[in-house]
């Protein structure tokens, strides 16, 4: 694409008309404020109805905002819009995206619509089927110790377009956690630093192949001016030689294991981080656990490198940063057994990385809206740490018979959460667990909004039986 192609491209939200937005979520709602404060005629429309949806819809109407719920975009019979922005959940191959799309009408992402108002700033993009949050919330944190105003946001949670509200120069970078179902939507979105943390199979039900979820992935990748790859993941370090000859690799594994030159690479050696051939600080000293948050602090660290962050502010940010919630949260102590909020885990590999980092025996809690994927090695280390696994939701009778053929039978069918971290205690004491842990290895629609939504669930009901015991031991 030409540069004036291009600035045809940010003219086309800078002449306001008439934009219509799929979705009444955070995205949808962040994209409808930004196009109104150009000067747009904003139409918002969501598929469902439902008591939460209501309540928003009241809130933005009174702003001026068009709302309809339970409403779905017809070409046939609306007036023809000039722009369509979606929000991730809606899937980017929808037969209304089609026809719009051969009327010629423009069809983009919400992530996309904030990076046509938030050009002129230096973004970093951080994609992967794991590790993305961990290691998103890391660089922020590196960044915002080093001065910088460079706000998370994307599918972390915070939506890309409420920073497009805020003013430019109030903004040093952006550093935006960006998933496949984001990265669809995108025509042109180009940061200046990219960053691939793992690829293993996931959204599968969406992109319907590997290949084409590897492609929307490669795709950010290609129109990044650097990209920081995980030597670590066997995928990426077997795909990278080939398609990826100028990435600079990061590695637990030591130098040898990098694929590109040490100088051109982060690496832990001896325990120390080597970050483009300088020592930067004893890898002990950073106080989250398991391998792979290594991995993700190693990536944190070449993005700040490669955006010359001194030393001593990658050194202040490691040493207080002590984790994201739902990513392996340490919740609280019952009688010595810890419980631990892992809901972000909504996949096979992302559980098993969550169960491999907790210290066994361990009490699971999975289940929920089962993906397709690979079980395997999250199988395997169940039958090593897990001494009973309670399952709940949809795929309890799934997983159920998943353990029965692996010859694991230690597991219990309960109804809930509340069911489940009931039972937890009990189990916990008699079989004599150290850990009580929420790993879900499923999304969370069955029963919850998000997974947000059932980890606070989990940490509320964890309290409350810590509550309950502290007053049971009392009295
Ligand atoms: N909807 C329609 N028509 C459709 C599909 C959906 O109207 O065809 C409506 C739904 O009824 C819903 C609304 O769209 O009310 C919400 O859209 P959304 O699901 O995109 O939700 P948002 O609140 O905008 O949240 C999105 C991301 N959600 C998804 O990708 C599913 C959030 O990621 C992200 O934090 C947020 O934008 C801010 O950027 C969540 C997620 O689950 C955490 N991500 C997946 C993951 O991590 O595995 C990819």
């Amino acid at each position: 694409m030409s540069a004036s192609d291009f600035n045809n491209k940010i003219s086309n939200i800078l002449t306001p008309g008439k934009v219509y937005i799929i979705g009444v979520g955070r995205s949808g709602i962040a994209a409808a404020k930004v196009l109104k404060k150009k000067g747009w005629q904003v139409i918002l429309s969501d598929c469902n109805n439902n008591t939460s949806l209501q309540k928003q819809a009241q809130e933005i109407s009174s702003e001026g905002l068009e709302v309809y719920l339970n409403h779905r975009l017809n070409l046939e019979l609306e007036e023809r819009p000039d722009l369509i922005v979606i929000s991730p959940g809606v899937p980017w191959d929808a037969p209304v995206l089609e026809e719009a799309r051969i009327k010629g009408i423009e069809t983009i992402g919400e992530i996309e619509l904030a990076w046509r108002s938030l050009s002129t700033i230096p973004w970093i993009a951080i994609t992967g089927t794991n590790g993305k949050t961990t290691t998103t919330a890391l660089t922020a944190a590196i960044f915002s110790c080093a001065g910088l105003f460079a706000p998370a946001c994307g599918n972390i949670g915070y939506a890309a377009c409420e920073l497009a509200l805020l003013k430019e120069q109030q903004l040093d970078w952006i550093i935006a956690e960006i998933s496949s179902f984001q990265i669809e939507s995108t025509v042109e979105l180009s940061p200046m630093i990219g960053v691939w943390t793992t690829f293993t199979p996931d959204h599968l039900n969406r992109h319907k192949t590997l290949e084409n979820y590897y492609q929307i992935k490669a795709s950010l990748l290609q129109r990044s001016q650097d990209q920081v790859f995980n030597a670590d993941d066997p995928y990426l370090a077997k795909v990278g030689p080939g398609d990826w000859p100028d990435a600079y690799w990061v590695s637990t594994q030591g130098a040898e294991k990098l694929l590109s030159k040490p100088d051109q690479g982060v690496y832990i050696q001896d325990n120390w981080i080597m970050a483009f051939g300088e020592l930067i600080m004893p890898v002990n000293l950073f106080k989250m656990r398991g391998n792979h948050n290594y991995q993700n602090l190693l990536m944190a660290v070449a993005v700040a490198r490669l955006a010359n962050i001194d030393k001593s502010a990658i050194i202040r940010a490691m040493t207080s940063f002590s984790g994201v919630v739902h990513r392996l949260e340490s919740i609280c102590l019952i009688q010595g057994i810890e419980y631990i909020n892992d809901s972000k885990a909504t996949n096979y590999d992302a559980a098993q990385v969550g169960l491999s980092s907790v210290s066994g025996p361990v009490i699971l809690i999975a289940g929920g809206q089962a993906k397709e994927g690979d079980d395997q090695a999250w199988l395997e280390t169940i039958k090593q740490k897990v001494s009973t696994v309670l399952l709940i939701g949809q795929a309890a009778t799934l997983f159920a018979e998943r353990l029965e053929a692996s010859g694991y039978t230690q597991y219990e069918q309960v109804e809930n959460m509340e069911t489940a971290l009931n039972r937890s205690l009990e189990l916990a004491k008699e079989q004599k667990a150290r850990v009580v842990l929420l790993s879900p290895a499923c999304a969370s629609f069955d029963q919850y909004k998000s997974f947000e939504e059932r980890g606070e669930h989990f940490r509320y009901l964890s309290q409350q039986l810590a509550m309950s015991n502290d007053i049971l031991k009392g009295g």
